[in-house]
């Protein structure tokens, strides 16, 4: 379960008795309208909607990066302005089951459940021209002058050469005006020409697993008329390394219909399927009467032609094709008359079905009256809901925006996809990543209790009885998983179990018993436990864990292939997920594991003070070779920035290390566009034969502002109290933030969310953004703002306030729904200091400590904090 199935069909149903279907369908509209508006919202799905960019009641929005995008703060909007950005801003629609990645621009791919088995539609990843294909409407004016919305074909081969796309890409022919936005969980595009306006709202709803294309088409002339509408998607083999390979045979295996009533139906052969049971029928359709479809994308497009300029199109119509073998697409060919200033509303479903007769069925619902706006109101509902457990007013609005909307926003695509498909990963071979999805729990916690434990049930049943966890795996394709042992993957997730028992005040998910991968079961604490085991069990020489296959750092193999390697990092990582299993062993029952965990974490602790520890800094690692990594007796990769900031957040540093280890990333790591990852990069460490690492000095391994890490970094300086360094750590990264001082074609990616990683300064690049969306950047630096700048902490008795804030704000204010209530909190920042809180009260009453009391679900509580 995830934000978007909440409100599934039936809890809808539900839903809308209880409202009546008439004011269900008008909330639906509302909602709609209010997405095609922006923030006033006031205009009904089939009126002219204003131009967003227009003065509003909140204000002309601020464009910014050379009027490329402004934000839309009230309506959790950002927009574009620019067709051609510097690479193609994606967005995510997903109902947790039907997934489209959504470019500005309208490029972008759909699939069902995975990108890797059932990948819907067809994204040429690298190749120009870039961001294509995708979900395209095309409008074209016909010469036909009045008549009826059904036309002949002799009529429809009058129409005009012209047409242009409401996504601006990838027609020739440009609209007059433009502009697009993504929303939570929509995407928006407005564009003008000729006379015609056309507003398209794709979004996938939570009723029905499909993008659904909601288009009103006005005429703003003095004139009536006549227009070709053409939706066009290629369909992609579904199994996309099938069909890298073997596309030569399968193209034959496939095939397009049409069923009557007008819908396109896409069957794949699935001879060699994973899952052929599984593997759905793809049904293409509209809620008005066809003119015309294609399904043979040769017969469309035509040959030596692009998505630019179909044939089919410039001919006036489409051909009627279906496919038996071949290149599939899926074209509808619609007619519309408007009188001037009519507006009508189409919509277009993309969507899955495990067979004919329930794809039929699936079109018949939703050509239902409202089912657009219905499904765009359980869309909204469902993303009110999960924001709504926490807001922030800060003095810092860049801040603010990243914490109440995006941030969370991104947090929870992540967990939803790992690190899939982006537009920087093809979705190929990548599953779910153990050690990526344990550390995105972190950020759904305070949203979504449920969606947490049911990822943790996920997670724990790829953990192996001796306590090593599988590395990553295949939960929908159902393939071997990857089995390397890393030292760090099976520990992550008792920081998660931790927080998950914290945000609830239940510890019965500690007792709850889930299989072992190769047999057997055991309870959540027992799998914790033989975790912690497993780590003990592979001490190396030195005492420190062994490194295995690498840590968190993937690229950390190359110095330990012949397994003597061990990881100090690994040892923090231990350390704190030992502190956490000795506040859980007392509530499984097993209090005498408290103690064990003890002594192993101060020996730990005292091998990292000692052989750890070079002076200035934390060591990184020891080599096979029995040499140490991050030292500074080499002089290459010195100094790395994990083994710093873990130092800190494991408690581990002893008296003032973890004070002058963090002032060496301060004076040696960090850059004004965020902190490096390591320093100095390797060109020839530890040879010129077998380098750490391949990367280019100052890019991604090596030597990059690795975001990720970065986070940590945060937390150790909210941990030891600097609010400023952690502030300027956590505002340099915003994304807006360091697109404003790389400069927009230097940054290149999305300013709304984070990037993996920047080149760093020793590259020729500085600044330039990758792998943007899919990192664990974002959960856990929604974690260090939240519950270490801003302080507001989930704790085993109840809600901490602690916060770490630069000395010169004032105050600020958050809302923060916990086990139930909602906890109204306003900081004031009376000593200047930024932290300390000297005085609590609640509901006017002076409160000792900073611990809040627990109240009863749905109770609304005041809490004033001075500093
Ligand atoms: O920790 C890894 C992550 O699992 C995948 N991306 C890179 C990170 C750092 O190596």
């Amino acid at each position: 379960m995830n934000v978007n199935e909440k409100r599934s069909a039936a809890g809808n149903a539900g839903r809308l008795s209880a409202l009546g279907p008439a004011a269900a369908a008008a909330a639906g509209a509302a909602a709609l309208s209010a997405a095609r508006s922006g923030a006033d919202g006031a205009s009904s799905v089939g009126e002219t909607v204003p131009d967003t960019a227009s003065p509003s009641a909140a204000g002309m929005p601020e464009r910014r990066s050379d009027g490329a995008y402004a934000f839309l703060d009230e309506a959790r909007e950002i927009e574009f302005y620019r067709r051609d950005l510097p690479t193609p801003w994606m967005n995510y629609l997903s109902n947790g089951t039907f997934h489209m990645m959504l470019s500005h621009a309208g490029g972008g791919v759909a699939f069902y459940k995975s990108p890797q088995i059932w990948r819907i539609t067809r994204y040429r990843f690298f190749h120009l021209p870039t961001d294509r294909s995708g979900p395209y409407l095309y409008i074209q004016e016909t010469d036909r002058g009045s008549g009826s919305d059904a036309g002949s074909a002799a009529d429809l081969n009058r129409a005009s050469a012209e047409y242009w796309c409401p996504t601006n890409e990838p027609s020739f022919t440009r609209p007059d005006a433009w502009k697009s936005a993504h929303g939570m969980g929509y995407t928006r595009f407005e564009a003008a020409k000729g006379g015609i306006s056309a507003r398209t709202v794709y979004f996938v709803g939570p009723e029905e697993n499909s993008l659904i294309w909601n288009l009103n088409l006005t005429n703003d002339g003095p004139e009536e008329k006549t227009l070709n509408v053409y939706a066009y998607a290629e369909f992609g083999m579904m199994e996309f390394m099938r069909e890298l390979q073997w596309q030569c045979y399968n193209k034959h295996q496939v095939s397009v219909t049409h069923a009557e009533g007008g819908v396109l139906l896409y069957r794949y052969g699935v001879e060699n399927q994973p899952k052929p049971e599984e593997t759905p029928l793809v049904y293409f359709a509209a809620d008005v009467p066809l003119t015309g479809y294609d399904g043979d994308r040769d017969a469309f497009i035509g040959s030596y032609r692009s998505e630019s300029n179909p044939l089919a199109i410039e001919r006036g119509g489409c051909t009627n094709s279906t496919l038996l073998g071949g290149d599939p697409c899926g074209a509808l060919q619609m007619t519309v008359t408007l009188a001037p200033g009519e507006t009508k509303e189409i919509n277009v479903f993309l969507g899955t079905a495990p067979d004919e007769a329930e794809a039929l069925l699936a079109v018949e619902r939703s050509r239902q009256k409202d089912f657009a706006a219905r499904s765009f109101a359980g869309l909204r509902e469902n993303w009110d809901d999960y924001l709504g457990a926490w807001n922030c007013e800060l003095p810092d609005p860049e801040a603010q925006r990243m914490l109440n909307v995006w941030n969370p926003y991104q947090a929870q695509r992540n967990f939803l996809f790992s690190r899939n498909i982006s537009f920087y990963a093809t979705g190929t071979f990548r599953g779910v990543g153990f050690r990526d999805t344990a550390q995105d729990v972190l950020a759904v916690v305070p949203h979504d209790i449920e969606a947490a434990k049911d990822k943790l049930r996920l997670l724990l049943g790829q953990q192996y009885a001796d306590g090593h966890v599988n590395h990553y795996f295949f939960p929908h394709e159902g393939w071997d998983p990857v089995t390397s042992v890393h030292s760090d993957d099976h520990l992550w997730t008792a920081l998660a179990v931790w927080d998950l028992i914290a945000e609830s005040g239940d510890a019965s998910f500690l007792a709850e018993q889930i299989p072992y991968y190769d047999g057997g079961e055991g309870s959540v604490y027992e799998h914790l436990r033989r975790a912690i085991d497993f780590t003990e069990d592979h001490l190396g020489a030195n005492g420190f864990p062994l490194m295995l296959r690498s840590d968190w750092n993937d690229q950390l193999f190359r110095v330990c292939r012949e397994g003597r390697g061990e990881s100090i990092w690994t040892a923090m990582q231990f350390g704190t997920a030992l502190l956490k299993m000795i506040d859980l062993a007392p509530m499984a029952g097993g209090g005498e594991d408290a103690e064990r965990y003890r002594k192993l974490y101060d020996d730990q602790q005292k091998r990292v003070n000692e052989a750890g520890w070079d002076g200035k800094w934390f060591r990184r690692a020891v080599m096979d070779d029995g040499r140490f990594l991050g030292t500074d007796e080499h002089d290459q990769a010195k100094l790395w920035l994990n083994a710093q900031t873990w130092s800190v957040l494991s408690g581990m540093a002893d008296g003032e290390k973890g004070r002058i280890a963090m002032d060496s990333v301060r004076d040696m790591l960090d850059t004004e566009l965020g902190i490096k990852k390591l320093h100095p990069p390797i060109v020839d460490f530890p040879s010129a034969e077998d380098p750490l690492t391949n990367y280019n000095p100052g890019t991604g391994e090596n030597g990059a502002v690795f975001c990720h890490a970065n986070t940590w970094a945060i937390i150790a300086e909210c941990m030891l109290g600097r609010g400023d360094l952690a502030y300027k750590y956590y505002r340099q990264l915003i994304p807006s933030v360091a697109m404003d001082k790389a400069g927009i074609e230097r940054y290149r990616a999305e300013p709304y969310v984070y990037a993996s990683n920047l080149f760093g300064p020793d590259s020729d690049k500085f600044g330039l953004a990758n792998v943007s969306w899919l990192t664990g950047t974002a959960a856990w630096m929604y974690v260090a703002a939240t519950q270490h700048i801003l302080g507001v902490r989930a704790s085993l008795e109840g809600l901490r306030i602690d916060p770490c804030i630069p000395p010169e704000w004032e105050g600020y204010t958050v809302s923060r729904r916990f086990r139930g209530a909602l906890y109204e909190i306003e900081v004031r920042n009376e000593s200047g200091e930024g932290r300390v809180v000297k005085e609590v009260f609640v509901g006017g009453e002076r409160l000792e400590g900073n611990q809040l009391p627990i109240y009863a679900p749905g109770e609304t509580v005041r809490v004033e904090v001075v500093l």
